[in-house]
């Protein structure tokens, strides 16, 4: 695109202007070369042996694709001897990731999903990677679980990398929320979406609707009164989308708005809700917020939770403000 500027220039100017330091500008850097090769290898597919299962589980229990397994080795390689983190936690590995011993450490905490949806990866749908950044606690060599335990709110920066038709980064540092569309030709990340903006108000809901005989009473008004449209109570027909990948969700709606729920229902109440807080929903949170849209758990703001473990789970109902904020109030009425 004429006169788009890459990545690397957009950091250097958040460089120039103060906003940025040569430790976070050369983290998100490595990092982003890491979703570069994953993106690669995504492409290839069944050509490269990466589909299927790795015949493995991870911290959760969950089977792991051995692009999970790939995509997280490589996340780490990309930044273990950098000298810009001093440890790192992923929703692969079970506790904290200790960096090599003779690696030098640096000022911040990465974490991340490396490829979250990944059960679309043999069909082919679109997956990603999610990514938030915490200060390091000062003298701290090798940052135990409780020094990741920030609340969102402490996130110096947040993004993801979708792999789908094209590769798009989306990233806040606390200035509003910017899209990059990956340009093959150069390898560089180039600024294709400047100060992304959620319509307030939307069509569109996206909620895995199998669970619909576990949900609490709120979700159920909510999404009743969405199928109702025009017949009901709400002044309009809505549509409905689940693609069962976060990133894609959430892309989607940074682009033409939406309501994205997976909500506390009776089935996954003693685990607390099905995605995690520090990887998933504190990022993706920071990211909607700085685009205008809102994040809540339905009693609460997601950002504002203190967290109490690295995995933990959270409601999540994020996504066009107005929409949010009628869930929120539905949760209040009971
Ligand atoms: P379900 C993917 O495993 C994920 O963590 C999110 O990306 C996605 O929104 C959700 O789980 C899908 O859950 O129950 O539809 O498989």
């Amino acid at each position: 695109m004429a006169n788009s500027i890459s990545f690397k220039q957009y950091i250097a100017n958040e460089q120039r202007a103060g906003r940025v330091d040569a430790d976070l500008a050369g983290l998100l850097n490595d990092t982003l070369g890491a979703c570069k090769q994953i993106s690669y290898d995504l492409s290839q597919g069944a050509l490269m042996g990466v589909l299927g299962m790795a015949g493995s589980e991870n911290v959760q229990g969950e089977d792991q694709k051995k692009m999970d397994v790939i995509s997280n080795d490589v996340m780490i390689a990309a930044n273990n001897r950098s000298g810009f983190v001093s440890g790192m936690a992923s929703e692969e590995e079970e506790t904290a990731y200790t960096l090599p011993a003779d690696a030098p450490r640096g000022k911040y905490l990465l974490l991340f999903d490396p490829l979250d949806g990944s059960s679309n990866i043999d069909v082919n749908i679109s997956v990603g990677t999610i990514f938030s950044i915490l200060r390091a606690p000062k003298g701290v060599t090798n940052p135990a679980d409780k020094d990741f335990l920030q609340k969102g709110t402490e996130q110096v920066c947040a993004g993801f990398v979708v792999y789908g038709q094209s590769t798009v980064l989306v990233i806040t540092l606390g200035k509003g929320s910017h899209g990059f569309t990956l340009d093959r030709n150069i390898g560089e990340f180039i600024l294709t979406q400047p100060n992304i903006q959620i319509p307030a108000d939307t069509k569109e809901f996206a909620i895995n609707a199998s669970n619909s005989r576990f949900w609490e009473a709120p979700v159920k008004r909510y999404i009743d009164e969405c199928l109702a449209g025009k017949s009901g109570t709400r002044d309009k027909d809505f549509n409905m989308r689940w693609v069962a990948s976060m990133v894609a969700e959430v892309y989607r709606i940074l682009t033409r708005g939406g309501i994205f729920m997976y909500p506390l229902d009776s089935k996954l109440k003693d685990k607390g809700g099905k995605l995690r807080l520090m990887y998933e929903a504190n990022p993706m949170s920071l990211i909607v917020e700085q685009a205008g849209g809102a994040s809540n758990t339905g009693r609460g703001r997601i950002l504002d939770l203190q967290p109490t473990g690295l995995h933990q789970r959270v409601p999540v109902i994020l996504g066009s403000r107005n929409e949010v904020e009628r869930v929120v109030r539905y949760h209040a009425e009971g």
